[in-house]
C-alpha cells in the first residue's frame, strides 16, 4: 500500500506570488516529499508546461509530484499522479489512462462519496474541508474532526484530510486518523510579505509543519 507523509502540500501560485517551480525548490528545501500542482487559472498547456518543469525537480530530491484535476496532463507528463475532485475523470477512467503504477487519489466530502471512493482503485482518499477554508471556491460544508474519525474506522488505504488546516491544528487532524495533512493558505504566508515582490517564507512553513508532526 502507498505510504503517505504526513504533509502533503499543494501549491499555489497567486497565494505565494511565486511560480509553481520556484514554489516547489521552497517546499523542498524545507522537507516536503509529496506536492500537489495545483492551479485553477492555468490552461492545460500552461498546467503541463509547469509539471514538465517542476518533476526534474521533484525527482531529483525523490519527492512525489501528483497534478490536480488534469489527468491528461498527468499523463503526458509523466507526472507521478493525479489528484481528482467529484466533478473530474473518475477513479476507474483515470486509471484506465494512466496505469496501475500512477497514484490516483479522490476528493470526498460527505460519507457517501467515501464509501463510493472505496470501491475504486484510489490509492489515497482526501476528506474535507475539515474546518472553514477561503482558498477553494464554493467549498462543500465543513466536515470537521469527527468526519475523520468515522472516515478512519471504515478507511483500507490512506486517508489525506485538507481544508483550513494549519500549523497549529496539523497533530489534531493527524491524531483523530488522517495519515497525511494536505495544506495551500497555511503554507504561504501572508502576513510575512512586506512588499510586492517579497516572497513568503514557504520552506520555513514546510519545517513547522514537519516539526510539529514529527512529535
Ligand atoms: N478541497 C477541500 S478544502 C480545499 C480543497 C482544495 C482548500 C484547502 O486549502 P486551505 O487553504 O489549506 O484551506
Ligand atoms: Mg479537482
Amino acid at each position: 500500500m502507498l505510504q503517505l507523509p504526513k504533509l502533503y502540500a499543494i501549491t499555489d501560485c497567486q497565494m505565494s506570488n511565486c511560480t509553481h517551480e520556484e514554489i516547489v525548490h521552497m517546499l523542498l528545501a524545507g522537507g516536503a516529499q509529496l506536492i500537489q500542482l495545483r492551479d485553477k487559472d492555468a490552461s492545460a498547456r500552461e498546467l503541463l508546461d509547469a509539471a514538465r518543469k517542476c518533476l526534474p525537480i521533484t525527482r531529483a530530491a525523490k519527492a512525489k509530484l501528483i497534478i490536480n484535476d488534469r489527468v491528461d496532463v498527468a499523463l503526458t507528463a509523466d507526472a507521478d499522479g493525479v489528484h481528482l475532485g467529484q466533478d473530474d475523470l473518475a477513479v476507474e477512467e483515470a486509471r484506465e489512462i494512466l496505469g496501475e503504477e500512477k497514484i490516483i487519489g479522490v476528493s470526498t466530502h460527505s460519507l457517501d462519496q467515501f464509501c463510493a471512493a472505496l470501491e475504486t482503485s484510489a490509492n489515497y482518499i482526501a476528506v474535507g474541508p475539515i474546518f472553514p477554508t477561503k482558498t477553494k471556491e464554493n467549498p462543500s460544508p465543513v466536515v470537521g474532526l469527527e468526519f475523520v474519525r468515522e472516515a478512519k474506522k471504515l478507511a483500507d488505504r490512506p486517508l489525506v484530510a485538507i481544508g483550513g488546516i494549519t500549523v497549529e491544528r496539523a497533530p489534531e487532524v493527524i491524531a483523530a486518523g488522517a495519515d497525511s495533512v494536505a495544506v495551500i493558505s497555511a503554507l504561504y504566508p501572508f502576513a510575512e510579505i512586506q512588499d510586492f515582490f517579497a516572497k513568503p517564507d514557504i520552506t520555513g512553513r514546510v519545517r513547522a509543519f514537519l516539526d510539529v508532526l514529527s512529535k
